[in-house]
């Protein structure tokens, strides 16, 4: 299988993240992309190629317009009000607020197109972010023109993106730009599949009153875990998208002979909406020692998701999400892909 993977990804860098009632040097890292990217390599995967520039109107179609917008002009904007390093919100317009009036301030801004403190944007992060979104889309023309599957080595992830806003690491859903894309292409039903640690918000906010694309979540439940506030199993779509959105949320310590119950099951479902083609939002914090995460798959588990995954016979694009693992997240998220390909 093809990778597709940008140096552009390692401007994204020196982020700071807010944990455990401490400032800390944030866990989404470029070491990340370089580890799986050597991991490709070593493996002989298959061949790594360049992203092709793409506009942002395939982004547009599924985050707002003046959120994509904002991106592009946040770090200018802190520069210009005098600050340097990570551009953080620290105010939301949350229950009792004003969420419909854009505010002047920088500072504000940044909470009104967010949904928490967990998207860092330094000096290189657009280009970063708009790189992992070229990825993404390059690598889902790969699998349209006819390979049976492609990874997209994306960095940053996207999948708590939503509309109009980032946290979690997150700015464009990549998932869900290349859902979309396929749509407009001309094909008719497409599933995403999410097996990131954490609950796909963003992907499920943006497609929940849909029926003709299928989002599957395997995750944390969000009664102990992030992002908290939406990936419970009696969210399941409204209008026409009721029964198009499917939760698998599961507690602390579950291990792949759990898990992959839950995995045969989404499966099935997936089998049943019948897809033109699907996407695999491929997260690794599900790994027994990923620093914030506290699931206990072991490495030997990722080929055997790959391979379940195969077995599903569709056209397979694979897009990055989390993992912060970084010495195993190679060996991890590889083995996925050489799972598949077994
Ligand atoms: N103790 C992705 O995996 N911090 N994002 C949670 C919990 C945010 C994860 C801290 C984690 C975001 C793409
Ligand atoms: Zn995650």
């Amino acid at each position: 299988m093809k990778t597709v993977y940008s140096p552009l990804h390692a401007g994204h860098a020196g982020t700071m993240e807010l944990i455990s009632g401490a400032i800390v040097p944030g866990f989404e890292k470029p070491s990340r992309a370089e580890i799986i990217r050597a991991r490709v390599e070593s493996e002989k995967l298959g061949s790594i190629l360049a992203p092709e520039p793409h506009d942002l109107v395939a982004a547009k179609r599924v985050h707002r317009p003046d959120y994509v917008d904002f991106l592009p002009t946040v770090y200018p904007a802190w520069e210009a009000s005098g600050r340097s390093g990570s551009a953080i919100p620290f105010t939301w317009p949350t229950r009792g607020l004003r969420g419909d009036v854009l505010p002047k301030t920088i500072d504000a801004q940044l909470g009104f197109y967010a949904f928490d403190g967990g998207a860092p944007v330094v000096k290189g992060t657009w280009e970063a972010v708009k790189s992992s979104y070229d990825v993404a889309l390059t690598a889902a023309a790969l699998v349209k023109n006819g390979e049976r599957a492609a990874f997209a080595l994306c960095r940053p992830p996207g999948h708590h993106a939503g509309d109009a806003f980032m946290g979690g690491y997150c700015y464009i859903n990549n998932a869900a730009v290349v859902a979309q894309w396929y749509r407009d292409q001309g094909a008719s039903r497409v599933s995403i599949l999410d097996v990131d640690y954490h609950h796909g918000n963003g992907t499920q906010q943006i497609f929940y009153s849909r029926n003709d694309i299928q989002v599957i979540n395997l995750h944390a439940d969000p009664a102990t875990e992030y992002p908290f506030f939406l990936g419970h199993a009696d969210e399941k779509g409204e209008g026409v998208g009721e029964g198009f959105n499917l939760n698998y949320p599961m507690p602390f310590g579950t291990a792949f002979d759990t898990w992959s119950v839950a995995l045969d099951d989404a499966c099935s479902k997936l089998i049943a909406y019948a897809p033109d083609a699907m996407v695999v939002s491929v997260g690794v914090d599900t790994f027994e020692k990923d620093p914030i995460s506290e699931f206990r798959l072991t490495s030997a588990d990722y080929p055997k998701i790959g391979r379940r995954i195969a077995r599903l016979g569709l056209p397979t694009l694979f897009v990055m999400e989390g993992g912060y693992a970084v010495e195993e997240i190679g060996v991890n998220a590889v083995g996925v892909l050489t799972g598949f390909e077994e």
